[in-house]
């Protein structure tokens, strides 16, 4: 199976998270990508390539262009107004009820403004190189959808950072640009085929559904945490169904603390069954491995051998897979991990 790869994730090089009252070392660092690229750099079945470059076009296509274009420059505006830090953070953030009765308002003037109007949560900081890593996980994600149009049966693009929390217009959950939707969206425009985005993370993708809630010609289909509990708690429950055109195209699957491989896996043939009657030309699966048992942010208890069944599961519908790296943060287990759903995929 090809691997689509780059350094440039070295340059999205976070020291620290703000969460549950305290500054600690952050769950989503360089590590884990390197770990990744070890163990499938270290197995014949895996095939390595650097991404060609896509521009922004791909990325304004599915965000609003305010976003890429705050990204570009806000850690050095933060440095010119603020003052030196290596990690910036909102402090701020907009609320569409701080300005109940009126006009939406508009972006801020000035940087600690912005910060909060372009992001929703305190545990992903921009860090100097992050605009730079960010745009080298889109063209990971592009190439990788290239080398599946092209004729592979599927690709692996190990993004880094993760996509599926960035919504149209924020960044949040360690995720700037929607890697996942970016691919999914381009598919769907330029080709005319019927897209599936299969989010096996462990949380919920609140920006993948946001993007697609209302259309017919993506779907979106989620297993993970019920968000009654877990991360990004606001969304993610199962009468979240898709509106207007695309209503019954979007479906989320919620589990309780503990689930293990075989009610996962019952669950995944589930909807796996849904999306074959939808009609998909195509899935682009967002592949998080912190559903695993010992992933210490999460709490499902899948195997390295629950992730095996899942990729075979997903082999079975027989659709060409554009499959890119989300979560997963037992960063000692990580690499296996993908590697145990790869081979089961058919690496
Ligand atoms: C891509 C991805 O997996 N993003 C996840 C972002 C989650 N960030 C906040 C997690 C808060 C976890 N609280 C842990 C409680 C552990 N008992
Ligand atoms: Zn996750």
């Amino acid at each position: 199976m090809k691997v689509v790869y780059t350094p440039a994730h070295l340059l999205h090089d976070p020291h620290t998270e703000i969460e549950k009252g305290t500054v600690h070392s952050p769950f989503e660092h360089i590590g884990r990508g390197e770990i990744i690229r070890e163990v499938l750099s270290a197995d014949s079945r895996f095939d390595f390539q650097l991404p060609t470059q896509w521009g922004i076009e791909p990325i304004n296509a599915v965000h609003d262009s305010g976003l890429e274009r705050f990204l570009t420059t806000a850690w050095q505006e933060y440095q010119d107004a603020i003052g030196p830090c290596r990690e910036v953070t909102p402090e701020v953030f907009y609320s569409q009820a701080l300005r109940n009765k009126m006009s939406l308002g508009t972006e801020p003037a000035s940087i600690s403004g912005r910060l909060g109007w372009w992001c929703f949560e305190t545990t992903t900081p921009l860090t100097e190189g992050t605009y730079e890593a960010a745009r080298g996980a889109v063209d990971t994600a592009m190439t990788a959808m290239q080398l599946v149009l092209d004729g592979e049966k599927s690709a692996y693009g190990l993004c880094r950072p993760p996509g599926h929390h960035a919504t149209t217009s924020l960044y949040g959950g360690y995720c700037f640009f929607n890697n996942a939707a970016i691919v999914a969206h381009h598919v769907a425009s330029t080709r005319g085929v019927k897209v599936v985005v299969l989010d096996v993370d462990y949380h919920h993708g609140n920006g993948t559904q946001e993007i697609f809630y209302d259309r017919d010609d993506v779907m979106y289909v989620s297993l993970h945490g019920d968000p009654a509990r877990a991360y990004p708690y606001t969304i993610g429950y199962a009468d979240e169904v898709g509106a207007g055109k695309g209503r019954g195209s979007n479906i989320n699957i919620p589990f309780a603390a503990r689930t293990g491989d075989d009610v996962y896996v019952n669950a995944l043939a589930d909807v796996l069954n849904k999306i074959h009657a939808f009609g998909a030309e195509m899935i682009v699966v967002s592949l998080g491995l912190d559903t695993f048992i010992t992933d210490p942010i999460c709490d499902l208890s899948v195997t390295t051998d629950g992730f095996r069944r899942c990729g075979e599961l997903v082999k079975q519908l027989g659709l060409p897979a554009v499959v890119l790296q989300e979560g997963g943060y037992d960063v000692d287990k990580l690499g296996i991990n993908v590697q145990s759903w790869l081979v089961g995929l058919g690496a």
